[in-house]
């Protein structure tokens, strides 16, 4: 796939509604969607397979922005394992957030001659250039794909993990935490019921994505891999208690994972995820997509298709 640029087309999608066509970009694999609004445009934080890549082999996060979700601006590397001296491989699914006139890039990456741990890295502006925060890892317990998020008391949480789903209450300055990692218990009416692995009898699997919406609490992840879908779970406070509500998109495709991100944006509700879309598209050269979703009058999500494989 040429790099030299960034495909992206507006398609009209009925009643006016105007989105990219998927995926959403289309000169180079994308995977592991973060959206972020701010100051009134959509951030797209992604991670970046390389061509013909037939393990996991990602070397730096790219980072696209829009205010129409049709045409794209690409912001081009905005973050890589260069910047964490510890880390040598496995730029993997983060997050970005906003707080304290900064921006925060959690980022799971493996450590050298380790395991796999969690980085933060800082900014003053949302496009870079990003520095390690505090020079070593925030966490480090073999798990992967944290989600951060501030609740309405200003108390700020980092959720990640696969196989389990772990929390840690973050300091208001973001870059350290109070306590110790705590495992969420994943039980079947939080998780639902998978069948067919002793060692992990809830369909939850990894990708975890938690936000608020209407008073509510979602838990959104990756599940029962391989080939992953993407379910949910609601809660009635950050930590819980969490009810499984069941599948949002279905697997499908030439990507054995998924991987999701859910904002609201004037007036819509938009799914991202990834999927093996483009041509030489699979497991491991993945893209981004999105689709715009209306929630149902209880809070609940819609099954989502995939309008692209
Ligand atoms: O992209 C590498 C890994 O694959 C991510 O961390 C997981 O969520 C899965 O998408």
């Amino acid at each position: 796939l040429s790099q030299a640029l960034l495909f992206i087309t507006a398609t009209l999608h009925g009643a006016g509604l105007v989105r990219a066509d998927n995926p959403i970009v289309q000169t180079i694999y994308t995977a592991d969607p973060a959206p972020l609004v701010y100051n009134g445009r959509v951030y797209l934080f992604t991670g970046h397979d390389e061509d013909g890549s037939t393990t996991y082999t990602m070397k730096d996060w790219r980072l696209f922005s829009t205010s129409d979700m049709a045409n794209w601006q690409d912001h081009g590397i905005t973050m890589g394992l260069t910047t964490f001296s510890w880390a040598n491989a496995n730029a993997w699914a983060g997050q970005v957030i906003a707080r304290n006139n900064k921006f925060y890039y959690y980022v799971p990456v493996r450590r050298t001659n380790g395991g796999m741990a969690i980085g933060v890295a800082v900014s003053d502006s949302i496009t870079g250039p990003w520095r390690d925060a505090i020079g070593k890892p925030l966490v480090e317990n073999g798990e992967i794909d944290p989600t951060v998020y501030i609740d309405d008391d200003g108390q700020a949480y980092l959720y990640w993990g696969n196989p389990n789903l772990w929390y840690i209450k973050l300091n208001s300055d973001m870059t350290s935490y109070s306590g110790s990692p705590t495992k969420i218990a994943l039980t079947t009416a939080g998780f639902g019921t998978r069948s067919g692995n002793a060692d992990r009898p809830t369909t939850f699997e990894e990708g975890p994505w938690v936000y608020k919406r209407s008073g509510r609490y979602y838990l959104i992840y990756a599940a029962n891999c391989c080939s992953e879908d993407i379910r949910y779970s609601i809660g009635t406070g950050p930590l819980g208690p969490w009810t499984y509500k069941g599948v949002i998109m279905p697997s499908g495709g030439r990507s054995f994972t998924n991987h999701p991100g859910i904002i609201d944006y004037k007036d819509n509700s938009y799914f991202f995820y990834h999927n093996g879309a483009l041509p030489g598209g699979s497991g491991y050269t993945r893209s981004v997509c999105v689709e715009r979703f209306v929630y149902n009058s209880d809070g609940s999500i819609p099954t989502i298709a995939q309008t692209s494989g």
